[in-house]
């Protein structure tokens, strides 16, 4: 593999040499990895898997970092359930981005007495602790996986959506919609073609977009075609879309049922982070978060990469 990574258990932990490859987490089971390049560092969010219950047992949010792709830091937990009184259970993927030197975490959870919301936590700190920024959800209408983009003109836009693909924009304060959610179409066209007849799902799209602008590209990295997922991509030349499906950025492979994205360009590297079953135990529901580099192609397209263990 391109890397060889460890999970550290503490900062102290960080004169220990590299020890261990893929998944860079060994210690517990994580997914939905997250990465953010904050003041030369590079922090990546996990969710949490807790027990190898038939069921995603998952209650707090996690953070680690780098800078040289081979020791990572344990920050502990920065959020969880209990920082938002409203909600109940699920803490599932998000994205944390900054802005005017804070910290936004862009979260999904059910909320108490059901039902799937986003929330939003905010910091001082990459690390944490990170307080429920506004008291309620900030959007509330049964969807999940949220992925936050600052564009080169500062219009943040809040992209999110399982079954649907949505997104709204941001008011210059992170934590308030400028506007209603409008739904991205999902047409063929924008987002694949679903194998099978599935009338109700035409398109790969399933879950987990990543949004992000890249010379003036914007990119959708996304979870396809539920279950097991692959990841998918697509590229639009404004943040809104018209969206075109670009291919495969990672078959399905691993253990896990669902996969992830996160990608980040670090010291003039790219890497595209995801989850598989890889640790001992690993699976559907105990699930760790990988890296890959690679390489743009000169049309900006993703190459399709392979997971690996070295
Ligand atoms: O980890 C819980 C859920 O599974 C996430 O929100 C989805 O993206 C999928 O990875």
């Amino acid at each position: 593999a391109a890397l060889a990574v460890a999970a550290l258990l503490t900062p102290v932990a960080l004169a220990v040499p590299a020890q261990a490859d893929n998944p860079i987490v060994q210690t517990i089971y994580t997914a939905d990895p997250a990465p953010l390049v904050h003041d030369g560092r590079l922090y990546v969010y996990t969710t949490h898997d807790e027990d190898g219950s038939t069921w995603f047992t998952m209650k707090d949010w996690r953070v680690w970092s780098t800078t040289d792709m081979a020791n990572w830091t344990d920050h502990g937990s920065p959020m969880s359930l209990a920082t938002f009184s409203w909600a109940q259970s699920d803490a599932w993927a998000g994205q944390v981005v900054e802005r005017d030197g804070r910290f936004y975490f862009y979260v999904p959870v059910v909320k108490r007495g059901g039902g799937n919301a986003i929330g939003v936590g905010v910091s001082d700190s990459p690390t944490g602790p990170f307080r429920d920024a506004i008291g309620r959800p900030l959007v509330d209408n049964a969807e999940i996986d949220p992925s936050v983009m600052i564009d080169d003109d500062g219009q943040a836009y809040l992209y999110y959506g399982n079954p649907n693909l949505w997104y709204v924009k941001l008011n210059r304060d992170m934590v308030s919609l400028a506007g209603s959610p409008a739904r991205i179409p999902l047409t063929t066209a924008g987002f694949g073609t679903r194998p099978g007849n599935v009338a109700q799902r035409p398109t790969l799209y399933e879950e987990g977009p990543w949004v992000y602008q890249r010379n003036g590209t914007y990119y959708n990295v996304f979870a396809a075609a539920c279950c097991s997922e692959f990841i998918g991509y697509s590229t639009a030349p404004g943040p809104t879309g018209p969206w075109t499906y670009r291919g495969v950025v990672m078959p399905t492979q691993g253990g896990s049922f669902t996969n992830h994205p996160g990608v980040v360009d670090y010291r003039g590297r790219s890497y595209f982070f995801y989850h598989n079953g890889a640790l001992p135990g690993g699976g559907g529901f105990t699930r760790s978060v990988a890296v890959e580099q690679f390489t743009y192609g000169a049309d900006g397209s993703i190459p399709t990469l392979s997971m690996t263990s070295a």
